[in-house]
C-alpha cells in the first residue's frame, strides 16, 4: 500500500466533493488526511463489510466538522460507494456537514458540538475494559477543543481509570474558526499539559508516515495509562494557497480554486 499516493488521491476526491457541496470545511480535513489514511489503511481493525463487528476498533471523531476527510477515507476503504461523495450536504444524504452515527456505516458517534469526543471515547474505552475486551479506541480531537472544560474533565477521567486502550490524537494545527489558537485562547504546550495529567505523551509531525507509524505502535504498547499523540499538522496541507490560512477553516474551493488545487496535487 503506497500511503502517500493514497493520501494524494483522497485529497483530490475530497476537494472535488467540497467544491460540489459548495459549503463545508477544507483546512482541517486536508491537514488530517495523512493521519486518517494511515489509521484506516494500516492501523485500525475495521471491516467495511461488517462495520458493526463487535471485535472492531473504534474511531471516535470529536471535531466532527473535519468529517470530509473521514467520509472520503471510508469511501476509499470500501464502506460505501465513492459516488456517494457527490451528495455531501445534500438534503437526505447520509453525508451531512457533521457526521451522524446511524446514517453512515463506519461512523461511531454523532458529532458537531465540540468538546465531547474524549468523554465519549472514555465511555467506550471504559466499557471495553470492564468487559475485558481487546478492542482499541482512537479519538481524534482538535486543538480548539482544548479550550473547552469538558475536554479536561475527560482527560482527568482517562488517567483515573488508566484507560490503556485509548489513544487520543490531537490535530495541533494552531488554527480555529476565527484565527490562530495562540491569539484567541493560548494553549501553549499541550505535551506538557497532558504530561501533568499523567498521560503517556508523544509529539509528532502529522504528515510523516514513519512518525505516525512509530507513535501509534508505541502508544499501542503502553499498558499503564492512556496515550496521546500531539500531531503538529499544517491546515490546508497539500494546497499552497490554503496552507496555514485560518480563513480556509470553513469554506470550500470555487471552480478556479479547485482547478489550481488539483493541478498542484497532480
Ligand atoms: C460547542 C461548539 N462551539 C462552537 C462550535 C463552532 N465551531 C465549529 S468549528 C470551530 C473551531 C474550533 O477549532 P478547531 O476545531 O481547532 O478548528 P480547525 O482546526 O478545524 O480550524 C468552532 C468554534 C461548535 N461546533 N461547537
Ligand atoms: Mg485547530
Amino acid at each position: 500500500m503506497d500511503l502517500k499516493k493514497n493520501a494524494l488521491e483522497i485529497r483530490k476526491d475530497m476537494l472535488i466533493m467540497l467544491n460540489k457541496a459548495g459549503s463545508g470545511h477544507t483546512a482541517g480535513p486536508l491537514g488530517m488526511t495523512d493521519i486518517f489514511t494511515y489509521l484506516y489503511f494500516n492501523f485500525l481493525k475495521v471491516n467495511p463489510k461488517k462495520p458493526l463487528d463487535p471485535n472492531r476498533d473504534y474511531l471516535i471523531l470529536s471535531n466532527g466538522h473535519i468529517c470530509p476527510v473521514q467520509y472520503t477515507v471510508l469511501a476509499h476503504k470500501g464502506f460505501f460507494p465513492k459516488t456517494h461523495l457527490a451528495t455531501l450536504r445534500k438534503l437526505s444524504s447520509p453525508l451531512q456537514g457533521h457526521p451522524h452515527r446511524t446514517q453512515l456505516p463506519g461512523i461511531e458517534t454523532t458529532s458537531g458540538p465540540l468538546g465531547s469526543g474524549i468523554s465519549q471515547a472514555c465511555g467506550v474505552a471504559l466499557g471495553l475494559k470492564l468487559d475485558k475486551k481487546p478492542n482499541r479506541v482512537v479519538c481524534i480531537t482538535s486543538d480548539g477543543e482544548h479550550q473547552e472544560g469538558n475536554t479536561w474533565e475527560a482527560i482527568l477521567l482517562a488517567a483515573k481509570y488508566k484507560l490503556n486502550n485509548l489513544i487520543v490524537i490531537v490535530d495541533r494545527n494552531k488554527i480555529q474558526i476565527d484565527g490562530n489558537t495562540e491569539d484567541i485562547m493560548p494553549l501553549g504546550s499541550l505535551k506538557d499539559k497532558y504530561k501533568a495529567f499523567e498521560w503517556s505523551v508523544q509529539e509528532i509531525n502529522g504528515h510523516d508516515f514513519e512518525e505516525i507509524e512509530k507513535a501509534l505502535e508505541k502508544a499501542d504498547k503502553i499498558k499503564t495509562m492512556p496515550s496521546v499523540i500531539v500531531a503538529n499538522t499544517t491546515p490546508g496541507k497539500g494546497v499552497k494557497f490554503m496552507e496555514d490560512d485560518y480563513t480556509w477553516h470553513g469554506k470550500t474551493p470555487s471552480e478556479d480554486e479547485l482547478r489550481e488545487a488539483l493541478e498542484e496535487l497532480k
